[in-house]
């Protein structure tokens, strides 16, 4: 029991830690755990660790670690207050501390949103990358630094003290995420010890998961509306009426919050979520970042509301991306593809072309590259894919088509940068990014769409594919 503005308040036993507390999973996961505890009970309070800064600490922890999720809907905006965070770590200043907290009995799962590039593997092949230096570092270290690095040695301390893993859920935007999480984890663990490795690979469980909500980085401008309300909040976060959460039920003894009371859904294959949602909402928000920030867009609401890109991102899923998938059981894909419109279409969210633009190189294999390619060998020709992947090369590039600066934010951005002079060859040959087929087939196609770009402009070049 601990006090709230003079209330006595209860707060549940932690039972899952969260790796990389960013907004998407405060305003998401940690909302479906609060709702699953207020309806079944359990005690599955969050800790959140920071692989980072402290910034989220530090606003967080004067305010109890309780915060507001805003709700913006077309017709308004509903804030709730949610308390289900007991805590947040900051863990390059307390290694330890992070890994004494994932051993604890208390702790049946870690679940994570680190984002593409935290898995520290090849986004190409999906294993990982040795060569990293966050697990060249976590290698020679008991003290690690990357997401694979604390999963491993906190594993490594529940097997010393006889305790069980926890469960390792991803909630990131990867294909198959459980499966690469898993893969990472145990090749890491393997070059560290091999019967930690095969201890992992027996009793651990990594269920693949999709996730869906659009949940735009917080701006200044929303706190200060909130407080204007009467809401005092340094941290809240802004989302979509829409929530989505698919997940295969596959946790060490079963041991899990209630999450399909609160609305997941409990299955025991995700592939086919996974599929849709990355390559129909995650492959065209790719799309339109790249494209719509060439032409001037600032969000995805406003290329919703330009004709142009409706017209040319609608005819991009019913001729390139739905052509290419095995829908879910029960989903009719023109209307998803339908209802994705209308969520892009919400002018209360304001998401920004440059926020989702960000980390490219991650990205691209798995939202636009897979589908191209699926396409392709079958015959089906996908130029507005190709146009996107045009785009995505004019703006690592660093320089707008109308040679405007761009911020470009990319873990691989130094080495794009240096290759995008020499044009859509010399980023082909980078094979983390495009499989050696993909690259082969994309060549003579893509060069002419970049050049394309280069001369008639974006909106020209998507009108003649509308
Ligand atoms: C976006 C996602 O930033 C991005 O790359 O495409 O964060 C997207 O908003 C979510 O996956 C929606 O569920």
């Amino acid at each position: 029991m601990s006090m709230e503005a003079g209330l006595p308040v209860e707060r549940p036993k932690p039972g899952i830690i969260h790796l990389g507390l960013g907004a998407f999973f405060r305003a998401h996961g940690a909302a479906y755990v609060a709702r699953a505890m207020e309806v079944s009970g359990g005690d599955w309070g969050i800790i959140g660790v920071s692989l980072q800064s402290p910034g989220t600490r530090d606003a967080l922890a004067p305010q109890g670690f309780a915060y507001t999720a805003v709700e913006q809907g077309p017709e308004g905006e509903t804030p709730r207050r949610l308390t289900v965070l007991q805590d947040v770590l900051v863990a390059p200043e307390d290694p330890q501390a992070v890994l004494e907290a994932m051993a604890d009995p208390g702790i049946r799962i870690v679940s994570l949103t680190v984002t593409e590039k935290g898995y520290c593997h090849n986004p190409a092949t999906g294993a990982l990358n040795p060569d990293h230096p966050d697990i060249r570092h976590d290698l020679s270290h008991a003290l690690p630094r990357s997401a694979p690095g604390y999963l491993v040695r906190a594993l490594q301390l529940r097997r010393n003290r006889g305790l069980a893993p926890f469960t390792a859920m991803t909630c990131d935007n990867l294909p198959q995420n459980g499966r690469v999480l898993r893969g990472v984890v145990l090749e890491l663990a393997r070059r560290i010890d091999p019967d930690l490795a095969d201890w992992i690979g027996a009793l651990g469980r990594f269920p693949s998961t999709m996730v869906d909500r659009i949940v735009p980085a917080t701006k200044p401008e929303d706190i200060a509306r909130l407080a204007a309300m009467g809401i005092t909040d340094a941290a809240p976060v802004m989302h979509e009426p829409f929530g989505q959460w698919v997940i295969e039920d596959d946790f060490v003894s079963g041991e899990r919050p209630d999450l399909a009371a609160a609305g997941a859904e409990l299955v025991t294959d995700v592939t086919a979520y996974e599929h849709m949602k990355l390559r129909m909402l995650n492959g065209t928000h790719s799309t339109l970042a790249y494209l719509g920030y060439l032409a001037g867009h600032e969000t995805i609401a406003d290329c919703a509301a330009d004709p142009v890109f409706a017209a040319f991102v609608k005819a991009l899923w019913r001729r390139e991306i739905i052509p290419a998938l095995t829908p879910p059981p029960g989903v009719d894909l023109t209307d998803y593809a339908d209802q994705l419109f209308a969520r892009y279409s919400n002018p209360a969210i304001r998401h920004r072309t440059w926020q989702i633009a960000m980390d490219g190189s991650q990205k691209l294999p798995q939202r636009i590259l897979s589908t191209w390619a699926e396409n392709h060998a079958v015959g089906r020709q996908s130029p507005g894919l190709t146009l996107a992947i045009a785009g995505w090369m004019h703006y690592i590039s660093g320089k707008g088509v109308d040679g405007q600066p761009i911020d470009v934010r990319d873990p691989m951005a130094a080495e794009l940068a240096a290759r995008a002079p020499d044009g859509p060859a010399a980023l082909l040959a980078l094979p983390a990014i495009f499989p050696e087929s993909v690259a082969k087939d994309l060549a003579a196609p893509v060069t002419a769409a970049h050049a394309r770009l280069a001369t008639h402009g974006v909106r020209a070049s998507l009108e003649d594919l509308t």
